[in-house]
């Protein structure tokens, strides 16, 4: 059983997270994804969430590509995480390229994928403000 893990705030649910589940997904059999909690997303990292966690939750695990969410609610806990789950590859857009590097030393395949372009939770926000 290949596990894999990602994580992300996936506030306003849009085809390019739902780009990123799909292709994470597919390299393994089983995807689980850390969702930022509300209270991690406003004190770390420093977005306000349109979406509460629970609603975001129950989007991402009633999607094909996902198998389980758990909640994110430090930058500290991959390295544990990828021990609790057995988690064979870490991945996440690649704007995070060169970031996670480190969880290569825990025995875990670390990829970078192509973040989809022209679509972001921001730019929903600003279509939406009218901006
Ligand atoms: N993403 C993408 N293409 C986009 C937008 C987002 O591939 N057009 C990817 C991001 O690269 C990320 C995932 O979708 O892998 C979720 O994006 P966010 O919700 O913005 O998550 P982020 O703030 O990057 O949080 O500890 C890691 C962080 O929690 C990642």
């Amino acid at each position: 059983m290949k596990r894999v893990i990602t994580y992300g705030t996936f506030d306003l649910l849009h085809v390019g997270h739902v780009a990123l589940l799909q292709r994470a997904r597919a390299l393994g059999d089983q995807l689980i994804v850390g969702l930022s909690t509300d209270r991690f997303n406003r004190e770390c990292k420093g977005k306000e969430c349109v979406i509460p966690y629970e609603d975001r939750r129950t989007m991402l695990y009633n999607l094909r590509h996902v198998d389980a969410v758990i909640p994110e609610d430090s930058w500290e806990q991959k390295v544990s995480d990828v021990h609790k789950y057995g988690i064979s590859v870490f991945c996440i857009g690649d704007d995070w390229k060169g970031k996670f590097d480190f969880l290569e030393d825990e025995g875990v395949e670390v990829v970078y994928l192509p973040r989809t372009p022209g679509v972001s939770t921001s730019q929903i926000k600003s279509k939406l403000s009218g901006r």
